[in-house]
């Protein structure tokens, strides 16, 4: 991989925004606070084009049940749609209703090496010990997600902390496959990785994400879950006896403080700072009250209209087909392009 950051050839591109969620499963307070959130406030800023996809080809490099995944697809559009990205305003689609993304995935297949791809630490982390038995779509994950971004020249991809060396994967694909061709034809995309929520950890072990697919559901909070589930798992999140320091350095070594700060922060557009100028000397017991209390006023109105929407089902499929056709007519000139680039006639 490419040692120094390449010099930014992005003023030449449209200004785009792109990035995407698996339907791998409900979701998270993690994917909201690290991504669709973030998604929402670029959408609105108007200052780029905004692309958002589901990414279902990606959920089934592991396995999914299809009624589930079908069943996930939708309901992570509604989840999109209820936490404010306007389907007219952005482009909203499911990724493999745009057959690019395999096209120009399989090109940048050809483009990655091994050996960048064997360094990447989810892969690492999600095959565990038993890699000859994982899915080879699993090991390619990053060149598709890199075929994701560049199908549509985005300039900029919002994402959490854990995509950040996929990230980088992304923009040594861009890189090669420029110097290889002698063109300037992918831009060197920047991720976006801001905010006071970029990981957001396990309510159970503060050393891990909040993930979709952790097998304990009371490590995370779900966009669906009620009230009293909010309320509960908060109260029963892992933190230490201390009262809450003043600053953010007395949140040192206190990693599941930290996490309830920061979630805090996130929910209500505050530093991490004000938070604790606030409840500084607050003892969990005063604390954990106030953030389930934030958590419901921000995640209920977005939980019920996910459950209104998905009642019709017709609604969102033809959401979907439409949100496919708007990203085709980008996606397929700059496949062509690249297919003529490469020298592949069509
Ligand atoms: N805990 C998190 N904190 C901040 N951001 C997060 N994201 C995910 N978890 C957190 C961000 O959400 C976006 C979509 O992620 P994804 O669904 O494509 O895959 P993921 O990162 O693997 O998310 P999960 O929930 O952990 O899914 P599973 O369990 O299926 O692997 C990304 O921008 C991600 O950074």
């Amino acid at each position: 991989m490419s040692d120094t950051a390449p010099a930014s050839n992005l003023e030449k591109f449209t200004p785009r925004v792109f990035s995407g969620i698996q339907p791998s499963g409900g979701l998270t307070l993690g994917n909201y606070l690290g991504a669709m959130k973030r998604f929402v406030d670029m959408q609105d800023a108007g200052t780029h084009e905004t692309v958002y996809c589901m990414v279902d080809m990606h959920a089934i490099t592991v396995w999914q049940d299809p009624a589930d995944l079908a069943r996930n697809t939708r309901e992570l559009c509604a989840g999109f749609i209820a936490s404010g990205i306007d389907p007219e305003r952005s482009i909203l689609f499911n990724q493999s209703q745009v057959p690019e993304h395999a096209q120009l995935g399989w090109i940048f297949n050809c483009v990655a090496r091994m050996g960048w791809m064997s360094r990447m630490t989810q892969w690492k982390d999600r095959a565990g010990k038993n890699q000859q038995n994982a899915s080879l779509g699993l090991f390619a994950y990053p060149a598709l997600m890199a075929a994701d971004i560049l199908v549509y020249h985005a300039t900029h991809v919002p994402v959490g902390e854990d995509q950040k060396q996929h990230l980088e994967l992304t923009r040594d694909i861009a890189i090669k496959f420029n110097n290889d061709f002698g063109v300037d034809f992918f831009p060197v995309t920047e991720p976006v990785i801001e905010g006071a929520a970029t990981r957001v950890m396990s309510l159970r072990d503060s050393s891990k994400k909040m993930s979709k697919s952790d097998p304990s559901d009371a490590s995370r909070i779900n966009l669906t879950d009620d009230a009293d589930a909010i309320a509960k798992k908060i109260r029963k999140a892992k933190t230490d006896p201390e009262p809450l320091p003043e600053t953010l350095e007395g949140l040192e070594g206190r990693p599941e403080a930290r996490n309830l700060i920061n979630i805090y922060a996130a929910l209500a557009d505050q530093s991490a700072e004000a938070v604790l100028a606030e409840y500084a000397g607050a003892q969990f017991g005063q604390f954990k009250p106030a953030l389930a209390d934030l958590a419901v006023a921000k995640l209920a109105p977005i939980s019920s209209e996910m459950a209104r929407l998905m009642q019709d089902q017709p609604e969102i499929d033809r959401l979907l087909a439409r949100g496919a056709e708007r990203a085709r007519e980008i996606a397929t000139p700059i496949l062509k392009r690249t297919n003529e680039i490469v020298g592949m006639i069509g």
